[in-house]
């Protein structure tokens, strides 16, 4: 089977220009393909910039980050929005309607699908209750919409993408614990066993990932199960107690 979705980041270290210290310092580490990985750690950790350099939002200035093998330094823009995609710790949306901003990564997507992803993304409801539906008109930044339905909004577009690898930043911090865990129960048949990053600041978003990497400082100093860090974490011990 052909390999989708693996990423692997070796000895990775980034700092922002003109900053004195790298916010990203020799991270080594590989997703697996289909398989959930969780990033956890305090704020300023450099969750976020981890996500971003998948992305390529920047270049790190050492090691290499790889894709299915192929460094995403040498991706076309194109192969790399096909390959994997964001949920942005503050989505954005842009002046159209509710269903223009759920095709935004797949112009092709039937109304049906775009109810799926609303289904799934927890997000149906509240969309069901707007007068015109999926024509409901939304404002440049998505400012007549709350901030949990944005980001409701925002995970049902990446759902509607279908990209390789889905990578969650934040996006259900701010939802409920019965919401998360219905959309979190939701989640691999939606996005049908791809490979799924969700960074958390809820522990119990992510006890069942297959792997959880704990940053602290730009470093990774904890990673396995929820089990395996329970028993070997002084970190991830702290995040559990807090
Ligand atoms: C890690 C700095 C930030 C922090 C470190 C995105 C971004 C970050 N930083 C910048 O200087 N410029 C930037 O554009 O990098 O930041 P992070 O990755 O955003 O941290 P996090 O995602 O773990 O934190 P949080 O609060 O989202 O949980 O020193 O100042
Ligand atoms: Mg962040």
């Amino acid at each position: 089977t052909p390999e989708r979705g693996r990423i692997e980041f070796s000895g990775v270290t980034f700092g922002f220009p003109g900053a004195e210290t790298p916010v990203v310092k020799d991270a080594s580490f590989v997703v697996e393909p289909g398989k959930t990985t969780a990033i956890i750690g305090s704020t300023g950790a450099g969750k976020t910039v981890l996500l971003n350099l998948m992305l390529r939002l920047y270049d790190p200035q050492q090691g290499t980050i790889t894709i299915d093998g192929a460094p995403v330094s040498q991706l076309t823009r194109e192969q790399l929005a096909d390959a994997i995609g964001l949920v942005p710790q503050r989505p954005y949306l842009f002046a159209g309607t509710i269903a223009s901003n759920l095709r935004f990564g797949r112009s092709g997507a039937t109304e049906e699908e775009l109810w799926e992803a609303l289904r799934v993304a927890q997000g149906e409801d509240f969309v069901k209750a707007k007068e015109l539906g999926l024509d409901e008109p939304v404002s440049q930044g998505g400012t007549s919409v709350s901030g949990g339905q944005r980001q409701r909004l925002s995970i049902a577009r990446l759902l509607v993408a279908r990209p390789k690898v889905y990578l969650f930043d934040d996006s259900f911090s701010a939802l409920d614990v019965a919401t998360d865990a219905r959309l979190r129960a939701a989640l691999p048949e939606a996005t049908q066993g791809a490979t799924t990053i969700i960074v958390a600041q809820r522990v119990s978003t992510i006890t069942e990932a297959d792997q959880i990497l704990v940053i602290e400082a730009g470093e990774i100093v904890g990673r396995g199960t929820h089990d395996e860090l329970l028993a070997s974490s002084d970190v991830y011990q702290e995040i559990v107690r807090s």
